[in-house]
């Protein structure tokens, strides 16, 4: 077989995530695209109600039902309600922006889980700051190093991990927030994922406010539900954090859409009341599909057994992920290569993909009956 390899020019995963948009089997970003629920068509065919809703009310009301809804979904009851304490954004990439921009105004340095998706250290590498990895094995495990803690004004988390799903526990939360407390460093959360693990539900502003360390925990509609990059990212921070989090989200933004505010109450409100069970059956049922699928290719493997998140990672064994990546490219499915998860050393992603599992079955069936034609013919070459 002589395929004439298309030339990639991706200089980081979201750039890998754009040549999959207009592919009928885009297995790349980790966006909802599966279909909405009969229910969240209800929802999505009574906008123009909300629309003059909208229209009507104080903005400040519907901002904090938005939240108080979808905070109160995934379990954050102690979430602050202060004013300038929950910020909106337009995404969660703006509000890390914006938390970057904020750091590096008093640190020069910020200690990053490795892996973790690559805009992360992209946007904090983008404004100056020095990153130091945490691997995730030694974030999770034990207490971090003085040292460190001592070198770094800020301790970035990502729970549950993007790709890997894993999450934090409470007692290791907790933990690290004194350890940051002690060292009067900023511990910040990325929970764009907790809506798709009950394990990442626990009360983390109950432990984050008992504990007293700065903090600022990011949070995400967006990965959610399939609602068209209409989605919020929230910035929510403590009361001692000390940086200039408000005035540099005004220098961006007044506000975000009351219109999207409500529909997103309105998501939150279906996804407290069954909606959020019924998502993580999907997923669950999305993630047995493809597993089956490709069940018995010889020389792979599933790295996160239980991850519950709307992504998963495929070792690919002796062959190289790139390979396969150009593999089944060329018959219009598109994963994502793992290298530049890995920011600080790409090799140790090089053989493994990850696969988007907020999709149609039938889009799920397809890609991985793609993606299992080729690791049989890649295995071939390679054995
Ligand atoms: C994922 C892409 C950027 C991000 C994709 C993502 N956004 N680059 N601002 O939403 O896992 O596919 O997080």
């Amino acid at each position: 077989m002589n395929r004439i390899l298309p030339t990639v020019s991706a200089e980081n995963l979201t750039q890998f995530e754009t040549l999959a948009l207009d592919s009928s089997m885009n297995l790349a970003d980790g966006h909802a695209r599966q279909q909405l629920t009969a229910v969240q068509g209800k929802i999505v065919s009574e906008l123009p109600s909300m629309w003059a809703e909208a229209v009507m009310r104080p903005v400040s009301e519907i901002e904090r039902e938005a939240a108080d809804a979808f905070f109160g979904m995934l379990g954050q009851h102690s979430h602050p309600f202060a004013a300038g304490r929950t910020l909106s954004c337009y995404s969660s990439s703006l509000a890390m922006e914006i938390l970057a921009r904020s750091l590096v105004t008093t640190s020069d340095a910020i200690a990053l889980l490795h892996p973790t998706f690559d805009n992360i250290p992209d946007i904090l590498r983008g404004v100056g700051l020095e990153l130091v990895p945490v691997e995730e094995e030694a974030a999770h495990d034990a207490d971090l190093p003085d040292e460190l803690l001592e070198r770094v004004g800020c301790v970035f988390i990502t729970t549950p991990n993007n790709p890997t799903g894993r999450v934090m526990t409470e007692a290791r939360l907790r933990r690290l927030a004194e350890q940051c407390a002690e060292h009067g460093v900023v511990l910040a959360l990325d929970t764009s994922f907790r809506g798709f693990d009950p394990a990442a539900q626990f009360d983390h502003y109950a432990v984050l406010e008992e504990v007293g360390c700065r903090w600022v925990v990011i949070e995400d509609t967006g990965k959610l539900w399939p609602t068209l990059e209409l989605k919020i990212g929230w910035l929510v921070r403590s009361a001692n954090v000390d940086l200039p989090i408000e005035k540099i989200h005004s220098d961006i933004l007044l506000g975000t859409s009351p219109l999207i505010l409500l529909m997103v109450k309105r998501f939150a409100e279906d996804g407290a009341d069954g909606g959020l069970v019924d998502l993580h059956r999907t997923i669950a049922e999305n993630r047995a599909l493809v597993r089956a699928e490709l069940a018995d290719v010889p020389d792979i493997g599933f790295v996160d057994a239980d991850a519950k998140v709307s992504v998963e990672r495929l070792h690919v064994g002796s062959r190289m992920g790139m390979d396969v990546w150009s593999a089944v490219s060329s018959d219009n499915l598109y994963v994502l290569p793992c290298q530049k998860f890995h920011w600080a050393r790409p090799q140790e992603g090089e053989r493994m993909l990850r696969l988007a599992l907020s999709r149609n079955p039938s889009t799920l069936v397809s890609g991985a009956r793609v993606l299992r034609a080729a690791l049989l013919g890649t295995a071939r070459q390679h054995g």
